[in-house]
């Protein structure tokens, strides 16, 4: 199978507007977009996705940047100055998405920079968005086995292939 990875817009990426910049600069580099979902995972969800983080000082702390504002299904039993309060506060979503190609695990890590905004170099995505390390804006699989891993826990029904008419232009 061609070689995927589970690309993610973190919640400050999406509230800032900056989904369409990341799949951007994937798109442009010529890699295939096989998924992609708006999503509002649980905390344990989340707890999942990050288990290889959970004895780091900082694991508390990221869950719940990834989990923080309203509960988005709640909005509908709250009263109105609630709601009114509540649409003022960031809403956790995350964009979810499955990309293909060739290198595309370690070029996508290439794509999003360092892990430490700061340390980016300008023409990565967290060099040119993002300054602190709690605030990085996307999510990106670190190997080939964990893409597959993450790729099971977003995407549970499974991702479609297909093939591209471009794919020709794109590869030798
Ligand atoms: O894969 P990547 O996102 O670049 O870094 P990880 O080491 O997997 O850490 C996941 C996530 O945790 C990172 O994107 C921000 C946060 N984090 C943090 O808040 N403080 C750290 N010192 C290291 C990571
Ligand atoms: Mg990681």
């Amino acid at each position: 199978m061609a070689e995927r990875t589970y690309i993610m817009v973190k919640p400050d990426g999406v509230d800032r507007g900056l989904v369409g910049e990341v799949i951007k600069r994937f798109e442009n580099k010529g890699f295939q977009l096989l998924a992609l979902e708006l999503q509002k995972p649980s905390r344990e969800h989340l707890e999942k996705h990050y288990s290889d983080l959970s004895a780091k000082p900082f694991f508390a702390g990221l869950i719940n940047y990834m989990t923080s504002g309203p509960v988005v299904r709640n909005l509908l039993m709250i009263t109105y100055d609630n709601a009114i309060q509540l649409r003022k506060k960031q809403t956790p979503l995350e964009v979810a998405m499955v990309w293909q190609g060739k290198g595309v695990v370690k070029a996508g890590r290439v794509l999003l920079g360092e892990t430490n905004p700061l340390a980016s170099l300008p023409g990565t995505i967290r060099g040119d968005f993002a300054i602190d390390v709690g605030r990085n804006i996307c999510h990106g699989s670190d190997s080939v086995e964990s893409a597959e891993k993450e790729i099971a826990l977003w995407f549970p029904n499974g991702v479609l292939s297909h093939k591209r008419v471009t794919d020709s232009l794109i590869y030798e």
